[in-house]
């Protein structure tokens, strides 16, 4: 994986993301997004809007990186992919709705981002509690949401012009290696940042509330994991078996198991597989 990833050539089948053409997309009066900067690496745009959050970057601030050298997954695990290959941004969201309540924001971001790669790219993408974004089994895309003071940042990964051998992991996959109808990463960034803010104001709009928007029924409807006898990892090496019910008013996921129902908050999920 090193030399692949490490490697100081672009591919020239890679264009470059217009900073200004996004920004001219997505910057309106009133809109959410307000400053969209795109930076040639960096080690994460998460850990960079950490940074920016504490300087009181207000909401909307987003964060495009060609490529990093430290991008994060969950519970320390890394996020890989060779310069403008794919999508790996982050964004900054204050909302003004009970805490109790921002778990959802990380399947609102990755619901949206589904649903408008699904659009643009004719691909089936499903989602898999927590946060990934599949196409059949493999994973496209990764989804890392992060809780700053009062802020969430959330950062998304999205493989798009990938080869197979440049994959860091067996089960991933790449709209290029799906034969989507769209490679363009300025024009599928546009539409997954354009969903975002349409969903994320229906959702602050209802102050959270996941089922006044539709937010929950969308989410059951595209999320593979529902309805599924799974196998979940816990920290401490510790399991849990049973069939995925449905997802709460938290968005954490309702588990049935031989001695009951279990909630689960992706914070403390290490993996859910299916049995
Ligand atoms: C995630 O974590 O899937 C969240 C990934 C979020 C990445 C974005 S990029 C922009 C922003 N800035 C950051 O620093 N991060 C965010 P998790 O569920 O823990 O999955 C991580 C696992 O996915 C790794 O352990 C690998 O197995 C796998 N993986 C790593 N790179 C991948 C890739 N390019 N495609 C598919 N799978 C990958």
């Amino acid at each position: 994986m090193g030399n692949v990833l490490d490697s100081p050539y672009i591919h020239l089948d890679r264009p470059p993301l217009s900073e200004a053409a996004l920004s001219r997309a997505l910057i309106r009066p009133g809109s959410l997004w307000r400053r969209i900067s795109v930076v040639e690496r960096t080690g994460s745009t998460n850990a960079d809007l950490g940074v920016a959050v504490r300087q009181c970057a207000p909401e909307g601030t987003v964060l495009i990186a060609e490529a990093q050298f430290a991008g994060r997954g969950r519970l320390g695990r890394m996020w890989a992919a060779p310069s403008r290959s794919g999508l790996t941004f982050s964004f900054v969201l204050r909302p003004e709705v009970a805490p109790i309540k921002f778990g959802w924001l990380s399947l609102l971001a990755g619901l949206a981002a589904a649903s408008a790669v699904g659009r643009l790219a004719e691909v089936d993408v499903r989602l898999k509690w927590p946060n990934d974004l599949l196409i059949g089994e493999r994973k496209l895309a990764g989804v890392l949401a992060e809780r700053v003071d009062n802020a969430v940042i959330i950062g998304i990964g999205l493989n798009v012009s990938v080869r197979r051998e440049e994959l860091p992991v067996d089960r991933a996959t790449s709209l290029i290696i799906e034969n989507a109808a769209c490679l363009d990463r300025n024009e599928l960034l546009q539409a997954v940042l354009g969903e975002i803010e349409r969903r994320y104001r229906d959702w602050v709009a209802c102050q959270g509330d996941a089922d006044e928007g539709g937010l929950r029924a969308a989410y059951l409807a595209s999320c593979a994991t529902i309805g599924q006898e799974i196998r979940v990892e816990l920290p401490g090496e510790r399991l849990l078996t049973g069939i995925a019910t449905g997802v709460d008013e938290a968005g954490h996921l309702l588990v049935r198991t031989e001695d009951g129902r279990h909630v689960l908050s992706a914070g403390e999920v290490v993996h859910v597989r299916r049995r």
